[in-house]
């Protein structure tokens, strides 16, 4: 079992020699990164629907009411018996890992009710990852909300829209990674690709120990990586019927994992990134990092028995666990399932190009920010310079047009989440951007749901060590 820091910071070599810019635009200009593109209202997104809000001073989403669907989720400690994961260190939305999927229409009203039974003293929030609430539903302790005490409840309530796959997860502490987490589908009307039906795919690290504070950093590392809740050595069968077409929806709901998704024998056509439509690009695999997600397409019609497999990038930070996997078998196969090999293409952020249009973005941004991505003293992780709590605001105001350049300074990846809002990032519109070591990238924002936003890094541990600001309106429109 490996037992290390490993979860906290790791700095460059030598990184004290580099100057840990909090604010330095001017280095960071045209250094290579994902530009942005410009307004795109180009003849072949004319027309098309526009993912930004056109009332920037108005919540988004809220709620009508009656609610037209309503859920209830319990959160509980594991460990009474039941699955081979039923760790006691375990935490479990109506005892299932992971929680139920909760699956809506696009528009309209659900009301989650939260229930709080985890143990003595320990609060809870959900976070609905992606989907663009009303700020007070958006579960992030201390600045949206207080967390729900035990014993009390709270019910989360919002349009669900526009349609994608998101996912829902605690926002206290460590909870994502003691299993607090479910997908959230919101389903179009009328999809644009053809398929026959949907697999969801959820992938995690598993835990099956309390999660590694700064205080107590050195206790066991992830026991493998799980894919829809089984361990690498039981994993899920789904059968295939030769010449059909699934919908798979991969959501990455790993703590820290940053996993490379690859099928043998298929090759995967993206359709959407952070449920966001793409014009479709056909990949061998794809790489994602702590709540990304993705929806492919893939065409049975290589009959045998295949491995999905869940591979981490970041192994070592994770404590060595087994890749992840699903096999996909076919009608009367009795193969044994292969595994990808080969020099296969991998999805780059520049072959995804945005169905939708992005408004409002064009020419230059109202607002700048330069954020160095990078670790501090004593295990911080630093956003421009800064450790969260301890750190100023971004500071927007309703319609701003808002442009942000991240600069990862470290060895790790940083998946970079703002919460509330959509972003252009190259030519895909996204809510999270998985920054490579090294890496530089920019997106631009349409400021258009006035409130107190969350924008860090959605590594658990990343977080818990100060990588996070709060985007702030400053006033009304
Ligand atoms: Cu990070």
């Amino acid at each position: 079992m490996a037992f290390s820091r490993r979860l906290f910071a790791k700095a460059l070599v030598g990184a004290g020699s580099i100057p840990l810019a909090g604010m330095a635009l001017d280095a960071m200009r045209g250094a290579g990164d994902d530009a942005p593109s410009a307004g795109d209202r180009s003849a072949s997104t004319a027309g098309r629907a526009d993912v930004t809000s056109d009332s920037p001073g108005e919540p988004r989403n809220q709620p009508s009411s009656p609610a037209d669907r309503t859920f209830s989720l319990g959160a509980r400690r594991a460990g009474e018996g039941g699955t081979p994961l039923d760790s006691t260190t375990q935490y479990l939305y109506n005892r299932r890992y992971p929680a139920p999927e909760l699956r809506v229409p696009a528009g309209d009203t659900i009301q989650v009710a939260v229930e709080n039974d985890l143990p003595k003293g320990t609060g809870t929030t959900v976070h609905w990852h992606g989907v663009p609430v009303p700020n007070e539903m958006d579960g992030v302790p201390g600045v949206t909300q207080d967390p729900i005490p035990r014993g009390e409840s709270m019910t989360y309530a919002y349009e669900a829209s526009p349609p994608g796959t998101y996912m829902y997860h605690s926002h206290v502490a460590q909870q994502m990674d003691r299993s607090l987490f479910g997908p959230l589908v919101v389903e179009e009307e009328e999809p644009r690709l053809d398929y026959d039906r949907e697999v969801v795919v959820f992938v995690d690290d598993y835990l099956a120990a309390t999660p590694p504070t700064e205080e107590n950093p050195d206790v066991p590392l992830y026991d493998g990586i799980v894919v829809n809740g089984r361990l690498p050595d039981d994993p899920q069968e789904v059968g295939v019927t030769a010449g059909e077409r699934v919908r798979f929806r991969f959501i990455n709901g790993a703590s820290a994992g940053v996993f490379d998704l690859r099928l043998a024998g298929h090759t995967l056509k993206v359709t959407h990134a952070d449920g966001r439509p793409v014009d479709p690009v056909q990949v061998d695999f794809l790489r994602f990092g702590s709540a990304e997600r993705y929806d492919a397409v893939v065409e049975f019609d290589n009959p045998g028995a295949w491995e999905l497999a869940a591979t981490p990038v970041n192994a070592g930070d994770l404590g060595d666990p087994e890749w992840g996997r699903l096999v996909v078998d076919y009608e009367q196969s009795s193969a044994s399932p292969q595994s990808p090999r080969g020099s296969p293409t991998r999805l780059d952020r520049s072959m995804l190009r945005a169905v939708e249009r992005y408004g409002h973005v064009r020419g230059s941004p109202d607002r700048e920010y330069g954020l160095t991505l990078s670790p501090g003293d004593d295990g911080a992780w630093l956003m421009g310079g800064q450790r969260y709590p301890d750190a100023d605001p971004l500071s927007v105001s309703p319609g701003d047009h808002v442009r942000v350049t991240m600069r990862n300074e470290s060895e790790m990846y940083h998946p970079m989440h703002l919460h509330g809002h959509f972003f252009k990032v190259g030519h895909a519109v996204r809510d999270t951007a998985l920054v490579a070591p090294g890496q530089q990238v920019t997106f631009d924002v349409y400021a258009d749901n006035p409130g107190e936003w969350f924008f860090h890094c959605h590594n658990q541990y990343h977080l818990a060590s100060g990588m996070a600001r709060v985007v702030s309106y400053d006033r009304q429109a």
